[in-house]
């Protein structure tokens, strides 16, 4: 009998944590990062905030230096070099890249992550040109496609085309709800 209040507690604590992804009451979403070749290089979580998306990522395994990241449109990862993820997502029909750009349209771009000499790096960054499922009106994440985190073997300078001069896809991750979005320290 003395177990009972520990179980009530138990219970409590299961059903403020609520069903899987969910973050202090925020909607999150994950993303298991591919390296080339083939292996984890690391993850992301994205919540779901007021203005847009807050973005953490630690990777591992890649080169050192800076390298740039995007959102890219499919959540598709699976072709060589990461071609299927397709371009960067971008939020009109023209799709002009760069933070630094004046007239950029790109909804996916980013700013660059740096990697230590061990091959790991860590960020955390919001961009408020997204959205999860489409809140406030801005691109969804989450579309019927889905959408991939593309990091590449250069940094991007944010302002050429098309893609800032970021070079080769080095890893990807589909962006996905799943077991593990709340998970990560
Ligand atoms: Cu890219």
């Amino acid at each position: 009998m003395r177990l009972f209040p520990l179980t009530l507690a138990s219970a409590a604590l299961l059903l403020a944590a609520g069903p899987a992804g969910a973050l202090g009451g925020a909607v999150t979403a994950m993303a298991n990062l591919v390296g080339t070749p083939a292996g984890d290089a690391g993850r992301a979580i994205f919540t779901e905030a007021p203005t847009g998306v807050l973005i953490r990522i630690e990777v591992k395994g890649l080169k050192p230096g800076w390298h740039g990241v995007h959102f890219h449109e499919k959540g598709d990862c699976s072709s060589a070099g990461f071609k299927s993820a397709g371009p960067h997502m971008h939020g009109a029909a023209a799709a002009v890249h760069g933070l630094l750009n004046p007239g950029a349209t790109e909804t996916g771009d980013l700013p660059n992550i740096y990697v230590a000499a061990d091959g790991t790096g860590a960020a955390e960054f919001l961009t408020t040109a997204v959205s999860l499922k489409g809140a406030g009106g801005r691109p969804a994440l989450m579309d019927a496609d889905l959408s991939a985190l593309v990091i590449h073997a250069n940094p991007d300078d944010h302002m050429s085309q098309p893609i800032g001069g970021a070079g080769d896809r080095v890893a990807c991750g589909i962006i996905v709800f799943g077991e593990g979005s709340t998970d990560l320290h």
